[in-house]
């Protein structure tokens, strides 16, 4: 007779519980890096660079100094006094603090102030007089490796050009033979512009140094504090133990905040020198123009293709702008981050990659926005591809992808690029959406409204994703191998806290962690509070992003409440007087097995570990687990997207979208459901009207909210999700898979290739995002393609 609680009102697995954080972040009383004051703090601004490219002849900040209010001003060769006018960056390579050489790109960090408050900051900045002398500028791969082309990066020895790496994977004599073997060959280049994650809260850090301890405590904006304590050790050399990062309340993260950027930097320094906390917080068009763009990739493929449909192979060649410093957070071994996963889903027996990376007079690019390691790029590419091979074939693009996709029996299946793939039903998947959609009936339709001069299209796209950055045998970030941890403690009253190494900027881990907490030992999901981001407090861990968290650190909670568990079964045992080998687990309670009636609940076993444990037991109920995954989760989508495009102008509205979404077992369905709503928004932005761009000096167009859009309630297209695919990861302890980025990444391409289906007739292969409504026209009127981002287009 079983006394087993109901998991769901618990707010175990599976329940759709509200989000407990939410309760403060609708109020107004989330408390953001902004919102706080320490004693004595002073205000810090930064001076930026307003050319691309220039010699720095001086720099004369006398005025800046005699303003009243103004307490320090830092100048990159007062920054090299110490050290510290270049960082390391996460790939490897260095990065201007503050600049004293050259300026790189618009918008670099020249020079900061130190003030009473932020206006006698800026205000002093615009005392500071620079003199420049402008150099030519690079915008774009082709003129980085074109001859003559000016060294962007002359600081560095060994750096005779504007090329950072060269790289390669797969099998290219393979390659080449099986495409000696094709029918058919499709072709297809594109350019994924340049993207900002652009959070509502942009960047920031306080940083307050206090002589008498000798301890340093930021406060900031991100993702991955035990990485920056690290890195603030070895860059300030300052000893671990005496550093205290604390990422409060963060509003969005999306990739912006996992990197190191200079104000950070100067943030720091400035409050070692002055004693006294120093807040920088960055404004709108700083945070749009400087930090962490993402994408800016020209991709260039070749299918190898039989009559009836069958990939024999693909060939691919990336050529990636990284902007004026390599900066990308990405695992060491890759240095396209993990671009091989492009095609994984599909049973390619044979494929080559080579990647190219190069710098520009812009901005770090290539950093990351909701995407694991460029797996954006990959999928993107690979579903514009599917697309153009289903084309060339003229076979229906949703029979390409059935008669190519990995099989349900092939799993565990080996990529041609090496990444196993651990579980998934793709066609299954597919079936639902089509059926969703209604595939058929839309194509009749389709057929009509043509005969009556109206465009209608449908786009789809499916992506399966490597998410949970490690296992540590290949996953590391500058040696720091990639795994994560929870660390949780049930006080006597049975009330829990748990902190784990991952840290949430919108996700919803409060709420989540708990949820899997009481899944495992049966204490409601409220009895638990989450903590994360302190590390005087936290476990180790490498952060959240690369939508890690589920499968690193949440398998982490798992794997220490069941630790937890195996402590509690001894005091069971004590306490019901039997032998450990004859007590039963359910949910919430342990029992005799034999007499199921007598039994104690796990919040009666933490009591006794605290009040009657046996002889020779350590007290408390405590633990910490570190997880490092066998493998990564394979999440599966597929969305389908219908549009209909105007002749005349070029604008296209969404009809409908459908996303079929199988991130195995889901923790809690209404977050999952947030989250996938929240990918798909920034796809259809990516796909529809974001546009950062560089004319030919390097000036980026797009650094505010009047060029580059956010789309709100009131433009975004409403979704039809379906959740009921299920394949459980049968490595992951709860059988989960991420899904944080799956519609971000997925996404883009349905939105493109359900405008090019629409105007298929006019023969147009690619139109690069965004489809803005100009390029779209052109298509439709000249019948061609519309390729790359201003400066250069394909077709100048
Ligand atoms: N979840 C679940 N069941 C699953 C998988 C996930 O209930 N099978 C829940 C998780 O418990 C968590 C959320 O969904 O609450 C996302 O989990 P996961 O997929 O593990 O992703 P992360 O928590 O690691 O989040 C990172 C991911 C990334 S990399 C970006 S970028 C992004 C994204 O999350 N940034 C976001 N979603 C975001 N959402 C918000 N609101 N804000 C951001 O900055
Ligand atoms: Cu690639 S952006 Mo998220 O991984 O923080």
């Amino acid at each position: 007779m079983s006394q087993a609680l109901d998991e769901i009102k618990i707010g175990g697995l599976g329940a759709s519980r509200r989000r407990v954080e939410d309760d403060r972040f609708i109020r107004g009383k989330g408390n953001y890096t902004d919102d706080i004051t320490l004693p004595g703090m002073l205000h810090m601004e930064i001076l930026r660079s307003p050319l691309a490219h220039a010699r720095i002849t001086s720099i004369d900040a006398s005025r800046a100094w005699n303003i009243p209010g103004v307490h320090l001003v830092l100048t990159g060769d007062m920054m090299a006094t110490r050290n510290l006018a270049w960082m390391p960056t996460l790939s490897y390579d260095t990065q201007a603090v503050l600049a004293t050489d050259k300026v790189r790109f618009q918008g670099q960090e020249v020079a900061c102030v130190v003030a009473d408050d932020p206006y006698i900051a800026k205000d002093a900045c615009e005392a500071i007089e620079v003199e420049y002398e402008p150099l030519p500028v690079i915008v774009n791969p082709t003129q980085a490796v074109a001859d003559g082309a000016p060294v962007i990066r002359d600081d560095k020895e060994n750096q005779p050009d504007n090329v950072i790496y060269n790289w390669e994977v797969g099998d290219k004599a393979g390659t080449d033979r099986a495409f000696e073997q094709a029918d058919v060959v499709s072709r297809l280049r594109l350019h994924y512009p340049r993207s900002h994650p652009s959070p509502i809260e942009c960047c920031g850090s306080i940083a307050d140094f206090n002589r008498a301890t000798s301890k340093l405590t930021v406060y900031m904006t991100t993702q991955a504090p035990h990485i920056i304590r690290a890195a603030v050790a070895l860059v300030a050399e300052l000893p671990e133990h005496m550093i205290r990062i604390v990422s409060p309340d963060i509003g969005g993260g999306f990739g912006n905040k996992v990197p190191v950027y200079p104000g950070y930097v100067c943030s720091i320094l400035a409050s070692i020198l002055l004693e006294r906390p120093v807040k920088w917080i960055e404004d709108k068009s700083g945070n749009l123009i400087s930090t962490g763009f993402a994408r800016d990739i020209y991709l260039d493929g070749e299918m190898a293709l039989r009559k009836d449909g069958k990939i024999l192979a693909v060939r691919m060649h990336a050529d990636a702008d990284h902007g004026a410093f390599f900066s990308d957070a990405q695992p060491s071994k890759f240095k396209i981050g993990l671009l091989h996963s492009t095609f994984a889903c599909y049973d390619v027996p044979v494929a080559h990659l080579t990647a190219r990376g190069t710098y520009s007079n812009k901005a770090p690019g290539g950093v990351a926005y909701r995407c694991s390691f460029r797996v954006t790029e990959a999928m993107f590419f690979q579903e514009r591809m599917v697309a153009a091979a289903a084309a060339d074939l003229r076979m229906d693009p949703a029979e390409f992808r059935r008669i190519n996709f990995v099989r349900d029996e092939q799993f565990p299946h080996r990529t041609p690029f090496g990444f196993l793939l651990d579980s998934g039903q793709y066609g299954k998947c597919l079936e639902v959406g089509l059926k969703a959609i209604g595939y058929d009936d839309f194509r009749h339709q389709q057929a009509e409204a043509r005969k009556r001069g109206k465009l209608l299209g449908l786009g789809i796209s499916t992506m399966t994703e490597p998410l949970g950055a490690g296992n540590s045998r290949e996953y590391d970030i500058l040696g720091i191998k990639m795994f994560d941890s929870a660390e949780l403690k049930i006080h006597m009253t049975g009330k829990a806290i748990l902190r784990t190494g991952a840290k949430t900027q919108g996700q919803g881990h409060e709420t989540t962690w708990a949820q899997i907490v009481a899944h495992e030992l049966g204490l409601p999901a409220e009895d638990v509070t989450v903590e994360e981001g302190d590390t005087d407090t936290a476990p180790f861990g490498m952060g959240t992003y690369a939508s890690r968290s589920t499968p690193v650190a949440g398998a982490a909670v798992s794997m220490v409440a069941r630790k937890i568990r195996a402590k509690a079964r001894k005091l069971a045992a004590h306490l019901l007087e039997v032998s450990e080998e004859d007590i039963e687990w359910e949910l919430g309670r342990f029992y005799v097995r034999s007499a199921p009636d007598r039994g104690v609940t796990i919040q009666e076993c933490a009591l006794a570990a605290y009040s009657n444990m046996p002889d020779g037991m350590e007290p408390g109920l405590q633990n910490t687990a570190y997880y490092d995954p066998p493998n990564l989760t394979w999440p599966f989508a597929v969305y389908l997207v219908t549009v209909e495009v105007d002749q005349e102008t070029g604008v296209w509205d969404v009809h409908n979208i459908v996303a079929v979404d199988d991130c195995g077992v889901r923790i809690n369905p209404m977050i999952v459901e947030g989250q996938i709503m929240g990918g798909l928004t920034e796809a259809y932005a990516m796909a529809n009207m974001q546009f950062i761009t560089f004319d030919a000096e390097g000036n980026c167009v797009g650094s505010n909210y009047m060029d580059y859009l956010l789309p709100t309630a009131w433009e975004t297209p409403g979704f039809e999700l379906h959740s009921e695919v299920v394949t459980p990861s049968p490595h992951h302890p709860i059988g989960a898979k991420g899904v944080g980025e799956c519609a971000a990444v997925g996404g883009p391409a349905a939105f493109v290739n359900a405008v090019l289906d629409a105007i298929a007739d006019t023969g147009v292969r690619n139109i690069d995002m965004p489809l803005l409504p100009d390029r779209v026209w052109e298509a439709i009127t000249y019948h061609h393609d519309v390729s790359g981002a201003p400066p250069v287009r394909s077709d100048d």
